[in-house]
């Protein structure tokens, strides 16, 4: 028996037949129907649309291939240095027209399925998407592999194959309702496993010293248990290139040959219930965004994701002969947020423990190779692990993050002498109560470069939470401002605004979001206007169609759709929009007559299923819209609609329909948001706080051109330090207290006072994120947004400029100051090999 995993060379070794795989439009109907025979086993007369879907994937996918494995050919012969996104999250979206697009063949397999009879938007709508993260942090990282492709980056992303990815969210009675996510019910045609290049991972039990043949002192890790991590591969094909990276995604699975002992012992259902133990590792996704919950099986996902994906490393290197000296040459490992910082111990562990190299090569080598991403200033989101913990699941870490911590304070002893206060802050342990071991300190000490993700984000961390360590390191620090892919938010969301816009400027601005820059010359035409509007209306017809079939509200397109999407939080406000909205109500309330732009109010989003007050915002929207869309003095002015189950795949509906994103985070609090430069891509106003990318975004599309309102950063320290008194801003503005008596009254709970009662009272005497503080300044903006929104000619110059001034927030740009300043890795050209036919 020849041994699994070791490759046999046989000749032809590439067949690819232009008439399996061309991209015309007879070769893509031929290659479907092929597959719709062949793969899923159907006579068409009892295919459903799910085979349908099916066949076109891998007609897709097919097409990959190619791009696919020469890019992987290219890269090892080059031997080039690769960037791996290490990320918890990947929140890719759907699959298929994206791949279409990349592909540049989204106009013939449109063609060819209609040819077919049947229905190419509904087959798109079919895919269930992987929805493999929680919010922006977890698209970023699939915007950014997006980007690394287009830009012929040799790169993979590395991650989690969760069985069950972010829950399926219903809303009944007003109040959110979850479900598992089953995405893999009917097969994933986008993946390849590769079982022969399974790792193991080691968990628990206890460490030892020996004396290895050279007279070393080494030690080795005795676990309890051993995980084997299964890679599961899916091609990322860049815009318009040959480069195709992979996302590698580990799954767990039982190391069949560990629980011998229960075997031996003839307890063969103790040795099969250990299979279920380690499958559990990597069944679900924790659903909160922006907490750290402190939870054991979460630190076994991290090490088990992150120990897979090194060892995958070191194994590539292995099989080509190179060193793992040069580790550092080879890898660019990036950190997305905290989630993956162990690797800064695991890479020390492997280099020393499994490859006998020495501690302050190991050292070098790790600092070189890993780079830290900070996401959040949310001190809840901080992660930090309880020691017992820790030492239970991983004892051979905790002894080495001893010595770098050791080597660590002796370094800020010689820098900052007699410091005993900063000791205690910078520590990689957190001394207080059970101890805990602190992740971001963990990544600050093991990374080369530490960036935020806003410029306003990045300087408040160097003067607030990572301060000390920006003292100690100033050279680490540097901001990267997010980016969003142009390809799906644009190409493939809006393509009635992409095929406008490329009439004018033609299509370099997809590659080359600067270029979008020439629309602004067209802002003066009339004709355009027109078109831009025209394209606005029949998007925002289609959202009321589907509105209607949906919650069954009738909105009227016309009106101004005023849309806030996101995770929903008490940080980001969703609530302070429901204060608007029931201001208005209430000024209809005291005059039937009064003079109001009518609105629809779009809210989309889900709430951790642990956190009570953001699903009490839920309730109250919903609660809210109750009231308002069916009291005839309203007359239909104003219509508040939440849409259920907000994911990629919808977000992309969502975008391009509407007048005005809400990005009212209070300021200082959203690291960037990428919500933001979606919905300003596809030609809406912002309404926003000088928070976050916001910050940016007005820079770049002008003060006049954005609405802003609220307190500043230093402005809402400041009030935080002078002792802030939400009561008094309710007692001291009658529209205000109008408006939160109405809620705290049972004027949205059939007259329960007890119902939104919790986040009334949080409200006046809590406020932590100061709505109330804010309210006036918001009102008056909101009504400058009404005012505005009368001149539709006014309005569309401001949302032409508004999409013309996006070109920063492009993740190309993103990623190539991550490759000059991080990650030092310079883009590669792969070229098609001629086709080897078969047998020659
Ligand atoms: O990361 C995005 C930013 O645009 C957002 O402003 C930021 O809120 C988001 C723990 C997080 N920060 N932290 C998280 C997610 C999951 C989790 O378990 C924290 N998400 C963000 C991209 O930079």
């Amino acid at each position: 028996q020849t041994v699994p995993n070791q490759p046999i060379e046989c000749v032809p070794t590439v067949v690819v037949e232009d008439d399996r795989t061309g991209l015309s439009v007879e070769t893509l109907k031929r290659a479907f129907q092929d597959n719709l025979f062949y793969i899923q086993g159907k006579f068409a007369n009892i295919a459903t649309q799910n085979d349908y879907y099916m066949a076109l994937a891998y007609t897709v996918r097919d097409r990959l291939l190619r791009r696919w494995l020469t890019t992987a050919e290219t890269h090892t012969h080059q031997g080039v240095r690769t960037v791996a996104y290490l990320s918890a999250e990947f929140l890719m979206g759907p699959h298929l027209g994206n791949n279409l697009i990349s592909l540049g063949i989204y106009d013939e397999a449109k063609q060819a399925i209609t040819e077919l009879g049947l229905d190419f938007d509904a087959l798109l709508q079919q895919e269930e998407e992987p929805g493999l993260g929680n919010g922006g942090l977890g698209r970023l990282a699939a915007c950014y592999l997006d980007s690394m492709a287009s830009l012929d980056i040799p790169s993979i992303g590395y991650g989690i194959r969760y069985e069950f990815g972010i829950f399926d969210q219903d809303i009944r009675d007003g109040w959110q309702i979850e479900s598992t996510d089953k995405w893999l019910r009917y097969g994933n045609p986008w993946e390849i496993s590769r079982p022969e290049w399974a790792v193991e991972v080691k968990l628990g039990g206890h460490t030892e010293r020996y004396t290895d043949e050279n007279g070393r002192n080494r030690t080795r890790w005795i676990p309890h248990e051993v995980v084997m991590g299964i890679p599961y591969d899916t091609p990322i094909l860049g815009y318009k290139t040959n480069t195709a990276t992979t996302l590698r995604l580990w799954s767990a699975a039982a190391a069949e040959s560990f629980d011998f002992a229960a075997f031996n012992s003839g307890d063969y259902f103790r040795a099969v219930q250990q299979k279920t133990v380690s499958e559990t590792l990597t069944k679900v996704l924790y659903p909160n965004d922006e907490s750290a919950q402190g939870k054991k099986l979460r630190l076994a996902q991290q090490i088990f994701f992150v120990s897979c994906s090194l060892q995958d490393m070191m194994l590539i290197l292995i099989r080509q002969g190179i060193p793992l000296e040069q580790f550092h040459e080879k890898f660019a490992v990036q950190l997305n947020d905290t989630h993956p910082a162990i690797a800064v111990a695991e890479l020390m562990r492997l280099l020393m423990d499994e490859h006998g190299i020495e501690w302050d090569t190991a050292w070098r080598i790790t600092q070189k190779t890993l780079s830290y991403t900070n996401h959040t200033l949310l001190p809840e989101a901080l992660e930090r692990w309880g020691m017992g913990l820790f030492s239970t699941l991983l004892p051979r870490h905790l002894e080495i993050i001893y010595e770098i911590n050791s080597q660590f304070l002796d370094d800020i002893r010689r820098k900052f002498p007699n410091d005993d206060a900063r000791l205690s802050r910078m520590s990689l342990i957190d001394e207080a109560g059970e101890r805990y071991v602190r992740m971001a300190h963990l990544a600050c000490v093991g990374s080369h470069a530490i960036n935020g993700v806003a410029a306003l984000h990045s300087e408040l961390l160097k003067q607030d939470v990572l301060r000390d360590f920006y003292e100690l390191y100033p050279e680490k620090f540097s901001n990267k401002t997010n980016g969003v892919t142009p390809r799906r938010f644009m190409v493939l969301s809006n393509p009635r605004l992409t095929n406008l816009i490329t009439s004018k400027i033609g299509d370099g601005w997809i590659k080359h979001l600067d270029d979008l820059r020439k629309l602004e010359a067209f802002v003066e035409d009339a004709d355009f206007r027109q078109q831009w509007r025209d394209i606005k209306l029949a998007i925002k017809q289609d959202l009321a169609t589907y509105i209607k079939q949906v919650n069954g509200i009738d909105v009227d397109p016309t009106s101004l759709f005023d849309i806030q999407a996101k995770r929903i939080h008490e940080y980001k406000r969703q609530h302070l929009d429901v204060l608007h909205i029931i201001t208005l109500y209430n000024r209809i309330k005291a005059n039937p007559d009064v003079h109001i732009t009518p609105r629809t109010f779009i809210f989309g989003g889900k709430a951790a299923p642990g956190y009570f007050m953001a699903k009490l915002i839920i309730k109250l929207i919903n609660s809210v819209g109750d009231v308002v869309n069916n009291d005839p003095d309203v007359r239909d002015r104003l219509k508040v609609v939440f849409l259920k189950d907000y994911n990629v795949k919808f977000a992309q509906r969502v975008y391009p329909a509407a007048d005005l994103s809400e990005q009212i985070s209070l300021a200082g609090k959203e690291a960037s948001g990428t919500g933001n430069m979606k919905f300003s891509m596809n030609g809406s106003l912002t309404i926003g706080t000088l928070d976050g990318a916001n910050v940016e975004i007005r820079d770049e599309v002008g003060a006049e051109n954005f609405f802003l309102f609220g307190l500043t950063t230093p402005e809402v320290y400041e009030l935080k330090a002078k002792g802030y008194n939400p009561y008094h801003y309710y007692e001291s503005n009658p529209a205000l207290k109008a408006v939160i008596d109405r809620i705290a009254s049972g004027g949205f709970s059939n007259g329960d006072t007890n119902l939104f009662n919790p986040l009334v009272s949080t409200l006046l005497y809590k406020d932590d994120y100061l709505l109330l503080a804010d309210y006036q300044s918001y009102i008056d903006c909101q009504d400058r947004v009404s005012q505005t929104y009368l001149d539709q000619e006014y309005w569309t110059r401001l949302s032409i400029l508004n999409s013309a001034r996006m070109g920063k927030f492009s993740s190309d740009r993103s990623i190539r100051e991550y490759c000059e300043d991080i990650w030092y890795v310079k883009p590669v050209a792969v070229e098609l090999k001629e086709y080897v036919q078969a047998g020659t």
